[in-house]
């Protein structure tokens, strides 16, 4: 007897079927044409180490360059990756685990040139002095070096001399502090004294569990975000000379 196959049929007629995609098919669908660069975008966005660091190799053998392919395969793969945490396709760990194969890989290619790669700008990023809290800060950091920036990540429980030493001596864009407790994130207020002391007019940007946008406004400490994938787009305003101002009417809410 015949078996006729009802998917064959509505894919020769063009019928798109009505099926729930799942990250992989979302994901393929933006993976570039380039058959070199898709391996390494595809190996990122799997988070398998081992396998970006072969595909990079082949690109490379295959006359890319090692530099270039940092933005045109690792953080085109880590976009992927982000976007789809966006948008709550995928979770926590899937973007730790990318984030590391993409660091490793840029790693590999930094070793594999003879230039310096060129980062958009540089921003600080730190925790709060006494909160170890550092998941927030971690997803940002990841968001902000898969967009091309350079980040100075002082990791957790970071003095506040520290943080005003680092923006000193790195002259960073804009400055990070993430706290998630009620009775840390005061230290916000006397590092923005200190900038100010200092001379320091950058951009602060608060944010993390315990901050609001009436404690950051009320202090007047800088520029309230509660989601660190919009970190990277306050970062491209800065660096489109937005002012404090501008910052907070783009990214405040009314
Ligand atoms: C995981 C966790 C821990 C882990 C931390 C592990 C780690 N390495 O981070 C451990 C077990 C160590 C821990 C310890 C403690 N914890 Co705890 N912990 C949590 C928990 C459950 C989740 C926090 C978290 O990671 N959330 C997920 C991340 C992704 O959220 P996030 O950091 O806020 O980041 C998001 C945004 O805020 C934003 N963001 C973050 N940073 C920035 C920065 C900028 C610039 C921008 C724009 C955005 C941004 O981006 C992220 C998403 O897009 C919370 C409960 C809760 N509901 O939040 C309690 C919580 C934060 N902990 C709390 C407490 C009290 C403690 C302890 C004191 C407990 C104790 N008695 O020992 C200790 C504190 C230790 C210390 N000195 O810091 C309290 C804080 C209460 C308060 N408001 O002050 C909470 C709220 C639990 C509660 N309901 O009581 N904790």
């Amino acid at each position: 007897m015949l078996e006729i196959n009802p998917t064959s049929i509505l894919i020769r007629y063009n019928v798109k079927l009505e099926k729930e995609m799942s990250p992989d098919d979302v994901a393929r669908e933006l993976f570039p044409e380039d058959e070199l660069i898709r391996d390494i975008v595809e190996a990122v966005f799997e988070g398998d180490e081992d396998e970006v660091l072969v595909a990079l190799q082949e690109a490379m053998d295959q006359g890319k360059d090692a530099l270039q392919l940092i933005d045109d395969a690792l953080m085109a793969g880590m976009g992927i990756v982000s976007k789809l945490y966006d948008d709550g396709l995928l979770y926590l760990p899937d973007v730790m685990i990318s984030a590391q194969a993409m660091t490793d890989g840029i790693e590999y290619c930094k070793r594999a040139s003879d230039r310096s790669h060129e980062f958009k700008a540089k921003v600080v990023s730190f925790v709060v002095e006494g909160d170890v809290h550092d998941i927030g800060k971690k997803i940002l950091t990841v968001f902000l070096k898969s967009n091309g920036y350079e980040v100075i990540d002082l990791g957790s429980d970071v003095p506040v001399d520290e943080v005003i030493s680092a923006v000193m001596e790195h002259r960073p864009i804009m400055l990070t502090g993430t706290a998630l407790m009620t009775t840390t994130m005061y230290s916000f207020r006397e590092i923005k004294d200190r900038l100010h002391e200092n001379g320091i007019d950058i951009p602060f940007i608060c944010g993390g569990g315990a901050v609001t946008q009436d404690f950051v406004t009320r202090y007047d400490i800088g520029v309230y975000c509660d989601d660190a994938a919009i970190v990277p787009k306050i970062a491209d305003q800065v660096l489109n000379n937005a002012t404090i101002e501008d910052l907070k009417e783009q990214f405040h809410r009314n």
